[in-house]
């Protein structure tokens, strides 16, 4: 079986209001392995990296001055499908469009306010996790498998 990881991130706006628990719960409770995990003030510098393919947009400068007001949670999840199921996790860019049951249908209502980031595809995943984890990440605990995959 192929484990997959991706980049999580908790924005902010979750921060500050005390949701990190409430995000790791989620992806705790479907079954997914927290392998990395750290609290750090982001510079404009990993931003402008993270969000490279957005900075032509209009929304950039007001995207790195929300990313820069405070504090973010940067995790790695490890797991089958893990990329995929963490998007559906947290549901749609745009929260007002994000179903009652997902992290931004249940907790917040605009773009520029949603909470929380999911890596959008394997690849970048790999990338983001090399950005933001240049320390490396510890590798996913193989003895709990038998609990959650056949
Ligand atoms: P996502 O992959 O869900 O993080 O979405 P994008 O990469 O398209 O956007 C990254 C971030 O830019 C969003 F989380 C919020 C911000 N954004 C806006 O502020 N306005 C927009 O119209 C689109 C994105």
């Amino acid at each position: 079986m192929t484990l997959e990881r991706t980049y999580i991130m908790v924005k902010p706006d979750g921060v500050e209001r005390g949701l990190v628990g409430e995000i790791i719960k989620r992806f705790e409770n479907k079954g997914f392995q927290l392998v990395g995990l750290k609290f750090l003030s982001p510079t404009r510098t990993i931003l402008e990296k993270h969000y490279a393919d957005l900075s032509s947009k209009p929304f950039f400068p007001g995207l790195m001055t929300y990313m820069t007001s405070g504090p973010v949670v940067a995790m790695v999840w490890s797991g089958k499908g893990v990329v995929k199921a963490g998007r559906v996790l947290l549901g749609e860019t745009n929260p007002l469009a994000s179903l009652p049951g997902t992290i931004r249908g249940d907790f917040c209502i605009d773009v520029g306010r949603n909470l929380c980031h999911g890596s959008d595809s394997v690849e970048n995943a790999e990338k983001e996790i090399a950005l933001w984890f240049t320390e490396g990440v510890v590798s996913h605990n193989r003895v709990v498998e038998r609990l959650i995959y056949e």
